[in-house]
């Protein structure tokens, strides 16, 4: 017998699959249903490494087996080419971003090869192929056309290290995500999606993917869009209404103060000629140049307790009442109106301001049954309650508080009911190289004008000059830059932001299904056949920026009339990290295990079967921890009760067939829930019965059928040597059928479980022969006959031996 040997058999598949096309898609005609599995598309930043390893494995598992369930599976891959490695390779290295950037795609496409991926590679393309990014320009087109992408005077979050404007969602603890660097603010002019119109949709649809996605990401999802309930409250400042943001319309008898955020456009004013002028200019100075997420953390904990009291009053519309106004960072710009009504007594960032103020605290809300002393409160009570000292609603119960007040203010046009979203317009400006170019000319004529669909794509410039000059590289290229307008033929300047790579991304799996069209960005008729996709594996990381910027991009494009579906993916399958020894791999603290190294040393199937044998695919695998000699030698073990099984013809032992049947059904199962670690040992199990029946000198054949398509999906090499070649058949293992099973020879007889209580026989129970111990000793401690015998106490010591018996001793 020939000894397993990945290295000879893993390269000859590997040609034999892509001659024969295997994994190819089928046409309009293909009678199965369809089934459209889709991995996140990578980033081009070097060799494929161990995440991928792990993510892969699992997206394959899936599409393999919706083959064999009987499926014509799309599976395709490309690559998210744009974005920022690729220019500061450039200006480090001397080399060009698309050498790079194409390089690096050549490579990992080798090592997705390599590891014997079931990609349908005829449908390949990169984001930053022209023939792409076109569309991307396309796509920017009709956005714009529908008022859904425009330009403002923003403060944007600047790294000084990339020199571009990042999102707010890349600053990461007020660094830049990428480099590391601290981020500044910077106002520019910007080009945003208007997402934010979508908020609404965005969370009410979230309904649809309840149970198919992962109730993390759902929930990620649903913070950031930050939906909040409340009010609007007009209250008068110097003559000038000035409106508040509240969710507590009950607590407006509490407020003793007033906030503007530094940048609300009243604050200059209200400070001209109060004595405070230059106080208030430094601070709104500082304000504007700290990013924005250290405010936010800074305002969430309230750690700046800053403020300057502007010597005006603000009027409160439910009683008159005058109360000081002040200027501080912890009211942000960005959120709701930009200016707060203080109600210490019931907000803790509010409490801690007025105690750091001498302010006055009043509570109007006590909880049920008890009082509360401001002169004697630590934090701010911010529960329901009673209400109190609030002139006609006192004893009312404040949730219901609520409506009555906000009816109450709309009756005098006080103020209104009002819905608030965290999540803001989509920055998508960058002034980068290493992007798609924005299709839009400014005219002194015109204004800004689109570039018409015929002149698409805008194609970036080759030869621009990398060197850190202050200003993007495109900025300065003046062929690019300068052109004419395309309504009147004016002399005019090109756009020269380019786009975040997240627009690149939130369309891709569109293309995938007429990749090579020259004249639309998508076929409706193939969008018809294959969206929505089927099931999604990525990682976690992109929990909320892509899966929502995709699902906003997928619900404006059913707006526009070019989609008839609301959700882009029916299912989501997270992947874990694999980490080292308990930390992230990297090459600083040199625990990084190299892909391509693990793959010569265990196989592509010892690489992929010790991934998805390791834990459950949304769990983390650490890889100090994980074995793949043993997996490799398992593989080992299997290859050779396969080709003993063959030589053998000698009956199956009635057990081995039972065991058999009972396999196939149960890694289905896994399988189906996506378990593919419990799969994976549950033919560890009936490899060793094989190895049994035939050192007993049984035969194994039907099991050895079995075992080669069950193995399949998570070990394809193996899988098809053994079935082609060993046992002999004609095609591939991945045109097969997934193993019927018996259900008759599935089915387990049950035992009976004995409970004893101190050795003496007090109950039966039918039970699964591979109940668990756990199980048993739960069943054993319900059964009302034992428990007779306990006298009301708990046993001193429980001997489990199941499935047969479980004996509860007493003493
Ligand atoms: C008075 C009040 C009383 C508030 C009370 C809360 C509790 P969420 O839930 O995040 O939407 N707020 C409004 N705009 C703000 C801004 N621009 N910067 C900082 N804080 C702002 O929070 C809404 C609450 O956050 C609002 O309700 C307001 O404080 C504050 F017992 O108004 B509240």
């Amino acid at each position: 017998m020939r000894p397993y040997d990945p290295a000879e058999i893993e390269p000859k598949w590997r040609a034999r699959w892509e001659a024969e096309e295997l994994y190819r898609a089928g046409g309009p005609d293909d009678p199965r249903p369809r089934f459209y599995a889709l991995d996140m598309f990578p980033y081009p930043s070097g060799d494929l490494h161990m995440g991928h390893a792990e993510a892969f494995a699992i997206g394959d598992a899936v599409a393999r087996y919706a083959w064999m369930r009987g499926f014509d599976v799309l599976h395709p891959i490309g690559w998210d080419a744009f974005g920022l490695p690729a220019e500061n390779a450039a200006i480090k290295r001397g080399i060009h971003p698309k050498e790079w950037t194409y390089a690096n795609i050549e490579q990992q496409r080798d090592s997705f090869k390599a590891y014997g991926i079931s990609f349908d590679w005829t449908r390949q393309f990169n984001t930053c192929d022209p023939e792409y990014y076109r569309w991307t320009q396309w796509l920017f087109l009709q956005l714009h056309a529908r008022g859904l992408a425009y330009r403002k005077q923003a403060p944007a979050n600047w790294c000084p290290n990339d020199r571009t404007v990042l999102a707010n969602e890349q600053v990461i603890g007020g660094r830049c995500e990428r480099c590391g660097t601290v981020v500044v603010r910077k106002d520019l002019t910007q080009w945003f999606f208007r997402i934010t119109d979508y908020a609404e949709r965005l969370l009410d649809d979230m309904r649809d993917l309840e149970g198919a996605w992962p109730e993390r990401v759902l929930t990620m999802q649903r913070n950031w869009i930050g939906r909040s309930e409340g009010a609007e409250v007009d209250f008068e400042v110097a003559g000038e209404t000035v409106t508040v943001f509240t969710t507590r319309p009950d607590t407006l008898w509490g407020v003793t103060f007033f906030v503007f955020a530094p940048e609300h456009p009243l604050v200059a004013r209200l400070a001209h000629g109060s004595g405070v002028a230059d106080e208030v200019a430094a601070m709104v100075e500082a304000a504007r140049s700290t990013p924005l997420a250290e405010r936010e953390e800074a305002a969430a904990v309230a750690a700046s307790k800053e403020g300057i009291r502007l010597g005006v009053d603000a009027v409160n519309p439910v009683n008159g009442e005058r109360a000081p106004c002040f200027v501080a960072p912890y009211v942000l710009m960005e959120y709701g109106t930009g200016a707060v009504m203080g109600v210490p007594a019931h907000d803790q960032r509010d409490f801690e301001f007025a105690r750091a103020h001498g302010l006055p605290i009043r509570v109007v809300v006590e909880p049920p049954g008890e009082r509360r002393d401001p002169e004697t409160m630590t934090e701010a009570y911010d529960h329901e309650g009673g209400m109190v000292n609030s002139g006609p609603l006192d004893g009312t119960p404040s949730p219901e508080g609520i409506p009555t007040v906000i009816a109450w203010l709309e009756e005098r046009g006080a103020g209104r009911k009002a819905v608030q979203y965290r999540l803001r317009d989509w920055l998508i400006s960058r002034q980068r190289y290493w992007g798609c170019p924005i299709p839009i000319v400014h005219c002194p004529e015109h204004g800004e004008v689109p570039i018409p669909d015929s002149d698409l794509p805008v194609l970036l410039p080759d030869d621009v000059d990398f060197a850190p000059h202050g200003d993007s590289p495109l900025a300065m290229h003046e062929g690019f830059v300068n052109t004419t307008c395309p309504i009147g033929g004016e002399p005019a300047r090109r756009e020269t932001d380019t786009m975040d790579t997240f627009v690149d991304s939130s369309w891709y799996f569109l293309r995938y299904l007429s990749p090579h069209d020259a004249r639309e960005a998508f076929d409706p008729d193939e969008v018809r056949r294959w969206m929505p996709v089927e099931q999604y594996t990525g990682g976690i990381e992109h929990a909320i920026l892509h899966l929502l910027y995709a699902r906003f991009f997928i619900k404006a494009l059913q707006d526009a009339g070019y989609l008839g579906f609301t959700e882009p993916f029916l299912r989501l399958q997270n992947q874990g990290q694999v980490i080292m020894g308990g930390e992230a791999m990297s090459k600083t603290t040199g625990n990084l295990v190299e892909f391509a190294a693990e793959r010569a040393k265990y196989g592509a199937d010892g690489v992929r079967l010790t991934v998805l044998s390791a834990n459950a695919p949304g769990d983390d695998i650490d890889w100090a921890d994980v074995n793949p000699s043993g997996v490799r030698a398992f593989l080992g073990r299997a290859w050779r009760a396969v080709h003993d099984a063959v030589e053998s013809t000698a009956a199956e032992p009635e057990e081995l067939r039972k065991l058999t049947h009972r396999t196939i059904k149960l890694v289905g199962e896994d399988l189906d829930a996506m378990q593919t670690h419990t799969a994976v040992s549950k033919m560890m199990v009936l490899t060793r019965e094989m190895r049994r029946a035939l050192d007993a000198g049984a035969g194994a054949r039907e099991a050895a059928e079995a075992l080669a398509r069950m193995l399949a999906p998570v070990a394809p090499f193996i899988a098809e040597e053994l079935w082609r070649e060993t046992l002999g058949h004609p095609g591939s293992v991945h045109r097969e059928r997934w193993p019927e099973h018996d259900e008759a020879l599935a089915r387990l007889e049950r035992v009976t479980l004995v409970v004893q209580v101190d050795g003496r026989v007090r109950d039966r129970i039918e039970v699964e022969p591979d109940i668990s111990e756990e199980e048993a000793v739960r069943l054993a401690l319900a059964s009302e006959n034992a428990r007779r015998f306990l006298d009301g106490g708990e046993p001193a010591r429980i001997v489990p031996r199941p499935p047969r018996l479980v004996n509860l001793v007493t003493r």
